[in-house]
């Protein structure tokens, strides 16, 4: 490893804060031959283990899953006691790391940081500590912890109380004495939650100030026998790829399910399964959209009030501890004992949203309603998260613009990856905002920021490059997409410390990354493989005209939805579907969950249609109101190989709301058993019987439209010729949706995104050769509709493309021939979007926008026909 000898620096890095992160950062870059130095405030290693040492204070996430991974010794070495360890077991943990990797020799603790600049001359930080000394390095690392910097909320005549005051995340290393005495707790949070119960053992009084009440579930803690350690120690390497590449950092995951899909006896079944089972996430891993649906995230949440109703006696208490914000939109929270402790004769329950608190006087409290005397008040009121810690520095970069000011307090939040910011060159975030750090098991998360970090510091060493900085292009790209995930769940409907809620004035944002820490890792491993790909940097004077400098680039402009729906899509590790034989493709490509939920619609009725040769399946959508209705006869995508009703039963139903028509889906036969051309003949014999038999399904036969995506929308395309050349019927309209319109390869768009966009050029190769019977057909007009001589005479269209799709210039190409044959088109490209876009209504705000695009243009083209 080449050591940075071609400046004077006191330090490779300084690393802020000794918890978790900041000491792997350490002996990562310290094994690497670097010169580093961590600075901790404490006066020991820990981190928010050394400062919340509340009674009762244990962490969340089993103590197997909660540990480092990266040195094999170390988790031999290591024997937990229970399921969830105490607090004081895992700081012993943390100091017998510090320990074994003997870390202390390199931290200075007792050492505020409170001020990093960085110098654009030397492209290095200098670091200013509380009593004035500096240091010089060059890379700055935050290791502060995104829960670090607690809040005490700013209470009229807080310094006059007379007792002692104590806040959960700063609690004194001896030990608090609550015997016999009257003690108020402040806040309900998983802080709280832990506090409770413990206080009420030894308290005289304990009086809870609660303002929101919370879901919270049992932990059924207990000891762990020597099986399942040897167990977990014989099964790690695979217990750690399944926690790395998972949502939440822990070996499991949602089941593939929504709550609506079962019974009511069988949701409680499972939820009281998952309650006696215990744990963080069990009860919202029974199923996969009680973080997005709020009808599935009811089921579970009126699970837990019902707990509650039969755990507290008082039924008026128990009215007051009812939770009714979104289940798990904050932090879920598990506990010992913590309903069961309001049915203590010494514990009273205090609802401060009824009764707002005043002011603290110099003997407790007082609230619009009454005057509490107390000896103790403990504030369990939480934490200026992830945004907090880093403001506490005044950390400037580039022209002395500090971090607060480029954030706007945080307004402005723009971090790539969450681990940088464009204008603070060297500077990198663990754990940072906008990373999926406290949605996730930390530790998994800590790892993977070191490793990334310490992966990037080399690669900058290797390659003689200085000064590494995010592009502000990365970082409003970055931010965009974690705005978007987090919208398309619950988690930005509900007022928490998540959204910066919880501090009086702190501006309202998602502060995390919500995609998960195994998109989150393929994600940065992606970037990284690309050459640090969103991040620009300086070749140093070393460096050569040979040295790889990598241009710091985001050039892609695609959707961030989209984008994000691609790497969800990579990280499920499908295989091609041209690897696969049709039977499996058909079964693989089950892309309904990105769909989201199907609409109501007044009536849906499955038949079955004569075609020539045989009768296929067709569902009739009708909309609310009196027919005869204008009709849209819809043909599903999917390569006139795969794809069926199910694949577009979203769009459809939305389709024949929004448009207030009746829409015929059709289930053509599919290639290779049905090669050309009964795909197209079955379509058209489609159209011909809803115009035969309109009246039985309240269609009027005069306003039938033909529409489709992709194979779809060239099937869409070719019955429309068909019907002009064969005498009928007449279509008012034709919908094509990135359609397929020549057999060819040939055009820039199918050279620009023939790989990486979903469809790919292999996949449709595949398709067509499933297709055709010979390279024949595809020169015939009813397979590649672009080739038809005369256009003129046909409907008018809408056709709707997308920017990242080797399809978009054959669309294109046929919107312009209907034009250029006097056909009124109109005609949208979605720069951003991906093929397939259409049927992703559920994840993507650009396929619910031409869904609706599509319906207005349909209810248009009605509304013009003219009826006799
Ligand atoms: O803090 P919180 P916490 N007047 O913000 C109330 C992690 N953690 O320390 O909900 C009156 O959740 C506030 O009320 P409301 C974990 O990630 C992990 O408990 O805002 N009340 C709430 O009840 C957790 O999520 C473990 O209406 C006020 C409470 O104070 C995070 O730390 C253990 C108030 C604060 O709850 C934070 O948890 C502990 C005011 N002005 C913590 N301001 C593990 O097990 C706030 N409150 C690993």
């Amino acid at each position: 490893m080449a050591l940075n000898q071609q400046k004077v620096q006191e330090l490779d890095a300084v690393v802020v804060g000794a918890g978790f992160s900041g000491l792997y950062m350490l002996h990562k870059l310290r094994e690497a031959g670097y010169s580093v130095r961590v600075y901790e405030a404490g006066e020991d290693v820990g981190g928010t283990w050394y400062w919340n040492r509340y009674p009762g204070a244990r962490c969340d996430v089993e103590s197997i899953y909660y540990n480092y991974t990266f040195s094999e010794e170390i988790l031999n070495e290591w024997t937990w006691s229970s399921r969830y360890a105490e607090q004081p077991e895992i700081l012993s943990y943390i100091n017998f790391v510090a320990d074994k990797l003997e870390l202390r020799r390199d931290i200075q603790f007792k050492t505020r940081i409170t001020a990093a600049r960085y110098n654009d001359q030397n492209r290095n930080w200098e670091i200013r500590m509380e009593d004035g000394t500096r240091v010089t390095a060059e890379y700055f690392i935050t290791a502060l912890g995104c829960l670090s910097s607690s809040n005490i909320p700013k209470f009229k005549g807080l310094d006059s109380f007379k007792g002692e005051m104590y806040h959960t995340g700063r609690w004194p290393h001896e030990k608090v004495d609550f015997s016999g005495k009257r003690v108020g707790v402040i806040g309900t949070g998983s802080s709280g939650i832990q506090a409770i119960p413990a206080i009420a053992q030894e308290a005289g009084q304990l009086t809870v100030f609660q303002r929101t009440p919370q879901y919270s579930c049992p932990a059924q803690n207990h000891p762990l026998d020597s099986e399942t350690i040897g167990q977990t120690r014989k099964n790690y390497g695979e217990l750690k790829q399944l926690m790395r590449y998972s949502m939440h950092g822990v070996p499991s995951g949602p089941r593939m399910r929504s709550a609506l899909e079962d019974s009511q006896e069988e949701r409680e079944r499972l939820y009281e399964k998952a309650w006696q089972e215990g744990g963080l996430f069990s009860l919202t891993y029974n199923y996969n959209d009680i973080g997005i649906l709020p009808e599935a995230n009811e089921t579970a949440a009126s699970f837990i009030r019902t707990k509650i109703k039969q755990i507290v006696k008082d039924p008026e208490v128990a009215q007051k501890l009812m939770p009714t914000y979104y289940y798990a939109t904050k932090r879920p929270i598990i506990d010992t004992d913590y309903f069961e402790t309001y049915n203590r004769e010494n514990v009273s329950l205090v609802d401060i949203k009824a009764a707002p608190i005043l002011e603290i006087t110099q003997n407790g409290i007082k609230t619009a309603e009454a005057e509490y005397e107390l000896d103790v008040l403990v504030f369990a009121t939480g934490f200026d998260a992830m945004t907090g810690p880093l403001f506490n520095i005044d950390i400037r970069g580039k022209n002395d613009i500090s971090l607060k000011e480029k954030w706007a307090d945080g307004a402005e939040l723009k971090t790539y990856l969450g681990i940088a910011t464009s204008g603070f060159p060297n500077m990198f975030m663990l754990t940072g905002p906008q990373s999926p750090s406290v949605l996730s098991n930390m530790m998994v998360s800590i790892e993977q920021h070191v490793d990334w970090v310490a992966d990037c510091i080399n690669y900058l060493r290797e390659h003689h490059l200085e000064a590494f900085e995010a592009t502000g292009e990365a970082e409003e790209f970055w931010s965009q997409q974690c705005r978007a995930i987090a919208d398309m769940s619950l988690l930005t409907k509900t007022d928490s410390w998540y959204m910066g809620a919880n501090i009086e004035g702190k501006p309202r944002g998602f502060l995390a990354f919500a995609g998960g820490v195994g998109l989150y890792r393929i994600i940065c491993d992606d970037v990284a493989a690309r050459g640090y790909e969103g991040f620009t940097s300086v070749l140093s004077t070393l460096g050569t005209d040979e040295s790889f400098v990598k241009e710091g680039f985001f050039r892609s402009n695609i959707d961030p939805q989209a984008w994000f729906i691609l790497k969800q899509l990579e990280s499920a590790g499908a295989p091609p579907l041209e690897l696969l034989t049709p039977d499996q493709a058909r079964l693989a490509a089950d892309f309904r969950l990105l769909a989201g939920a199907p609409e109501e619609v007044a009536k849906v009725e499955n038949r079955t249609i004569p075609v020539p040769g045989g009768e296929i399946p067709v569902r009739i959508y009708t909309p609310a109101g009196e027919g005869p209705f204008p009709a849209l006869v819809y043909y599903h995508g999917g390569g006139w190989v795969i794809g069926n009703l199910d694949t577009v039963e979203v769009p459809c139903r939305m389709l024949a709301n929004r448009a207030g028509c009746v829409v015929v889906s059709v289930d053509y036969r599919l290639a290779p058993e049905h090669k050309f051309p009964t795909a197209a003949e079955d379509s058209y014999a489609a159209v011909k019987w809803v115009a035969q038999y309109a009246a039985s399904i309240q269609v009027d036969p005069e306003r039938i439209a033909v529409g489709g995506d992709s194979a779809g929308g060239n099937l869409a395309a070719v019955v429309s010729l068909m019907a002009r050349d064969q005498g009928g019927p007449s279509l008012a309209y034709q919908m094509l949706i990135y359609p397929v319109t020549n057999h060819s390869y040939d055009t820039k768009s199918y050279q620009e995104n023939a790989d990486g966009y979903f469809l790919t050029k292999n996949t449709m190769v595949w398709f067509w050769n499933h297709y055709l019977r010979d390279e024949h057909d595809g020169k015939n007009p009813y397979a590649s509709p672009l080739l038809a001589e005369d256009l003129s005479g046909l409907p008018p269209a809408l056709v709707i493309t997308a920017g990242f799709d080797p399809l978009r210039d054959e669309g294109e190409a046929y919107a312009q021939r209907l034009k250029a044959a006097g056909v009124s088109v109109e005609e949208t490209r979605y720069d951003g979007m991906i093929h397939g876009f259409f049927w992703m209504p559920g994840v993507l705000v650009q396929g619910n926008a031409a869904i609706n695009q599509a319906a207005n243009a349909l209810k248009h083209a009605f509304n013009t026909v003219k009826t006799i």
